[in-house]
């Protein structure tokens, strides 16, 4: 059971950040800006109707990532889902080619293809999200397995939601990726929720790393919102999984301040998820109990934090102005990309 990692009131407090290297920390408050702030202006361009289709994102969870891809390489095979934005963000993905993606622009991701939840940046190691839920789970083992045949020190990395460890997919790749010591590490980002639906409500246990335990994989369970935490066990299961230790099991407790979907909060709200409950998460901030640890050691200050907010503004803002910008996919490139392997994508 979670017990209190999951109460949001017992970790509100400002992190541990003593003998860690300050500028790794201020690079990890960057990484994790940069996400909320890239997904905050998504948020509002889908509310005023500039994007057309659905965006799921992940304000509030950006520790999670943050603090896995501090120990990951261009080789590595990263996997997502239908909350992807800031996994690919945090591997250093150009948000300008995330933006251009989410508009459907030539210039995207995915060639504007498939909108959010289709991103692929090969380059920096996110080999791809569908909106498949556990789709992409077999991908990362089979991506690892690879790897280890190749006897290239690779790892693959699947993020999965609390809500994909239902399916029975999950449990045939955790099995498989023990079985053949692939060196897989499943990040699972519990924000106890599966679209609208509170994990009580779907499952006798609320931490899912039961599932670990049942195909005898190593696991930590940690605070989502600590982007230390995470990293430190992050960095372990890494360690191991390159080391030819095999599979190893994240399972990181957060929360979403958003509704499923789309930018409003209020959604969730009234079926399982509680106002009261929404406003101490949203106190349990990952970014805001980092930046405090760094401003009460003199290493951070709040004139440092508005300059890096009005840096990190302006090139969204830009970004954004070139992706509306930049053209559409040709038709061609439809038949050629979406209906043909013929071009590849
Ligand atoms: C196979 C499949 N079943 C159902 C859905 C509908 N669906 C989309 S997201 C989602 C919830 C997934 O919850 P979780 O894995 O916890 O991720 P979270 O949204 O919390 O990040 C569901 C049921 C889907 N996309 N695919
Ligand atoms: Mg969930």
């Amino acid at each position: 059971m979670l017990g209190d990692l999951k109460d949001p009131g017992a970790y509100q407090a400002p992190l541990e950040i003593s003998g860690r290297d300050p500028g790794l920390l201020v690079d990890l408050l960057r990484t994790m800006m940069l996400s909320r702030m890239v997904e905050e202006h998504l948020a509002d361009q889908r509310r005023e109707g500039t994007i057309g289709g659905p965006v799921h994102l992940g304000i509030g969870q950006e520790a999670i990532a943050a603090g896995v891809s501090q120990f990951l390489r261009s080789s590595d095979r990263v996997f997502g889902a239908h909350r992807s934005h800031y996994h690919a963000l945090a591997l250093g993905t150009d948000f300008k080619a995330l933006f251009a993606e989410i508009l459907g622009k030539e210039t995207g991701l995915s060639k504007g293809m498939g909108g959010s939840m289709h991103l692929w940046d090969e380059p920096r190691g996110f080999y791809g999200s569908v909106p498949i839920v556990g789709g992409t789970v077999p991908l990362a083992v089979g991506a690892a397995l690879a790897a280890k045949l190749q006897a290239s020190d690779a790892i693959s990395v699947s993020y999965l939601g609390d809500g994909a460890c239902e399916e029975g997919v999950v449990h045939e790749s955790l099995n498989l990726a023990r079985v053949l010591d692939a060196p897989t590490v499943f990040v699972v980002e519990n924000n106890l929720f599966s679209s609208h639906m509170h994990i009580s409500l779907r499952q006798p246990s609320d931490s899912t790393a039961r599932f670990a335990v049942a195909h005898e994989i190593p696991f930590e369970v940690v605070d989502g919102n600590d982007v230390l935490a995470v990293a430190d066990a992050a960095g372990r299961l890494i360690e191991q999984a390159r080391s030819g230790g095999g599979p190893g099991f994240l399972e990181a407790v957060t929360y979403r301040w958003l509704g499923h979907v789309d930018w409003r909060a209020d959604i969730d709200v009234g079926v399982a998820r509680s106002e009261s409950d929404l406003k101490q998460w949203r106190l349990r901030d990952p970014i805001a109990r980092l930046r405090a640890a760094l401003e009460a050691v003199g290493q951070w200050s709040p004139e440092e934090d508005k300059e890096l907010e009005r840096e990190l503004s302006e090139s969204i803002e830009e970004a954004w102005s070139q992706a509306m910008d930049d053209p559409w996919p040709s038709d061609e490139a439809l038949l050629k990309y979406v209906y043909s392997s013929e071009g590849g994508a």
